[in-house]
């Protein structure tokens, strides 16, 4: 998403296909300043923690697994062993404990302790602990995050942080319904929120154009109604062992995922897949517009309940979150009588799985009986609304999604080239400068559950769309569902946040640089297009969306067929890599890379990314003489590699 983040905001110095773009500095040692979101209280002390190349993690038998989460990030990065060791005395190394904590950090809180000798952690949870990590992530230096291995020195700043979140429920919404995003992308969307302390992932999993979760009992929902998306693509859906691998990522994360069906409304693609559920015996076409509110289930119909029963049943046994989300907004195509006849058939399904109903605010509605826990998603752009009020005062739970301030999906500016704006522009101030707690007049902040920042896919189509419309919006969400009220600050905050750039540049994020952020200083990224590259057994082409540039390079399905590049250097050192790619087969494209002749990445994975027009980075971090170097990047099987959009280089 560079392209568009660059475009925005930067003059292009493009000469003979050669890009050269600003990046971000150099990391410098991080400080307990710097953490988003904003720890409760933090106490930093003179003393200075470098990790040692023989250092270990200790664990207990509840805390190994977020020990072994641990060293999988800090191995990558450190090159160390980082072996996990069961804990003692802690006096060296880094120790996961689960006793000992202050008692204020409760379930999901922390406590971190950091001297010259050694980091202590210590919670009463794993879930404690792993957002005790993530604090502890952002203490390293950016390159932590690197997905190859760096020279350090991995220091930690000195001094006690006791952290525990404001609302228990952190959340954010991907519409998998408008574009289809494949399994890759949302595990990759799930490592980088959970940096963030975001506890839920709420997928919007059926819409109008497109429904994306196999049902064994109504088949044709999947292989029909999910074979297309916004704009006509293939769409795709997910199996039921797709799914659980999602949920089982989620989970090692300490993510839940909040799976939805929208319904009455939003329901066209299960209407195209059978005639039945109409109220006419007719199935409609499919759909791949961008309308709302022209659907519905036939509510007045046996078999729609039938149908939801058997949906939300399927969906209940592959979901040991507590919650199912039914949707229900925009029924525009149902009375408000059938719309509660409906949602009071549809709630006692959820309930009679021991799941909590949770909907987006217009179940409130004072003919839709209250079920227990019940959780209404306020979507609404104003500060007052009847449908919240009545489901709190019987004693509903709000989550909080105001579209003016939470939604993902807007533009940050009237040029941001995609997004909606139908709530408004939302610039980073804007997303960050309301009060989940008082957002909403009548609902007092011991009814919030929390907060939610959905984003909706009519225009977000690929993974750095993602990236670019989340980065920095959502950590600013992030901090208004974790941090004190005390706390917030927009001055404090801004500073806060830029010193996150570095580490997103590192993790590969192409965020949005926010004029209103003052980033750390650029180094230097220069891009390489593909197709003007020295290229053997491939071809130039621009038949796909989305790259960037004049062209892509497509290989011929011929082993070794390869992209060269020629880069320059002012200086020896490291510097980034990262390769633009697309590969719309679900097989690995392996590629081995060189860097004058050395090779520096064997058969490094191009996995599918799930069509030929969704692009992603793959980066990796070399070492360059200075002067000029040939980076090649060749196929090594017999298929040919993945299409290439472009190489940048930043140092
Ligand atoms: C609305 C609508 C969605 C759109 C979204 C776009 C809700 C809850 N219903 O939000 O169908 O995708 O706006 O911003």
């Amino acid at each position: 998403m560079g392209r568009f983040a660059r475009m925005v905001v930067t003059v292009l110095l493009v000469s003979s296909g050669v890009i050269v773009l600003p990046a971000s500095a150099p990391a410098v040692a991080a400080t307990m300043a710097d953490v988003v979101p904003v720890p409760v209280s933090t106490q930093p002390s003179a003393a200075v923690y470098t990790l040692p190349s023989g250092a270990s993690i200790f664990t207990e038998p509840g805390s190994a697994d977020v020990g072994t989460y641990l060293a999988g990030i800090l191995r990558r990065s450190t090159g160390y062993a980082l072996p996990i060791a069961a804990a003692g005395q802690p006096t060296s190394g880094i120790s996961l404990l689960l006793s000992g904590a202050d008692p204020s950090v409760g379930a999901q809180g922390y406590q971190l302790d950091v001297t010259a000798a050694a980091v202590v952690l210590r919670a009463q949870t794993a879930t404690g602990l792993f957002n005790g990590v993530q604090t502890l992530r952002q203490l390293l230096p950016a390159e932590i995050e690197s997905a190859t291995v760096r020279p350090g020195p991995w220091t930690v700043p000195g001094g006690r942080i006791v952290d525990y979140p404001r609302f228990p429920y952190r959340g954010t919404m991907l519409d998998v319904a408008r574009h289809f995003h494949p399994v890759a992308t949302i595990k990759q969307h799930i490592d980088r929120i959970a940096l963030y302390k975001i506890n839920y992932l709420h997928l919007h999993l059926s819409d109008d154009q497109g429904w994306r979760i196999v049902v064994d009992t109504w088949p044709r929902l999947a292989t029909f109604g999910g074979s297309t998306q916004v704009g006509g693509g293939a769409g795709g859906y997910y199996t039921k062992a797709q799914f659980q691998d999602i949920v089982a990522y989620a989970a090692a994360r300490h993510i839940t995922i909040v799976p939805e069906i929208d319904m009455p409304g939003h329901t066209n693609a299960a209407l195209a897949s059978y005639a039945d559920l109409n109220c006419n015996g007719v199935a409609p076409a499919l759909y791949t517009g961008t309308a709302v509110g022209f659907s519905s289930l036939c509510t007045t119909k046996e078999i729609t309940y039938t149908f939801v029963n058997d949906v939300l049943g399927e969906l209940a046994a592959l979901t040991p979150g507590p919650y199912l989300h039914v949707g229900g907004d925009e029924a525009s195509a149902t009375s408000a009588a059938q719309y509660a006849t409906f949602m009071n058939r549809v709630q006692p399904l959820v309930t009679a799985r021991n799941k909590t109903v949770m909907g987006w605010h217009q179940i409130g509605a004072s003919a839709v009986q209250h079920s227990a826990n019940r959780v209404v998603q306020y979507w609404g752009t104003g500060t007052s609304d009847s449908l919240v009020t009545t489901a709190v005062s019987r004693g509903a739970k709000v989550v909080m999604s105001p579209a003016n301030k939470a939604y993902l999906d807007m533009k940050y500016t009237s040029a941001t080239p995609i997004g909606l704006s139908w709530a408004g522009l939302i610039e980073v101030q804007t997303a960050y400068e309301w009060n989940p707690g008082t957002h909403v007049s009548g609902v007092p902040a011991t009814a919030v559950l929390g907060v939610e920042a959905p984003m909706w896919t009519e225009t977000i189509v690929t993974e750095e769309h993602i990236e670019f419309m989340a980065f920095p919006r959502l950590p600013a969400i992030a901090e208004l569902g974790w941090s004190p009220w005390s706390t917030h600050d927009w001055t404090a905050f801004r500073a806060r946040l830029a010193v996150q750039g570095p580490r997103w540049t590192i993790m590969g994020i192409d965020f949005y640089r926010s004029p209103q952020i003052t980033w750390p200083a650029a180094g230097s990224t220069v891009r390489y297009e593909a197709e003007n590259a020295a290229i053997s057994q491939g071809v130039v082409e621009a038949n796909h969306a989305g790259y960037s540039g004049t062209g892509f390079v497509n290989y011929d399905s011929v082993a070794g067929s390869r992209v060269q590049w020629t880069v320059t250097a002012p200086a020896a050192g490291t510097a980034t890599l990262r390769l633009r790619y697309a590969n719309g087969t679900t097989a690995n494209r392996p590629m081995d890379i060189t860097v004058n002749g050395t090779l520096v990445a064997d058969e490094l994975a191009f996995a599918g990314t799930g069509a030929w027009a969704t692009w992603q980075t793959r980066t990796l971090t070399v070492t360059l003489p200075a002067g000029t170097s040939t980076i090649r990047a060749a196929a090594t099987t017999a298929i040919g590699g993945p299409n290439v959009d472009y190489l940048e280089v930043q140092r």
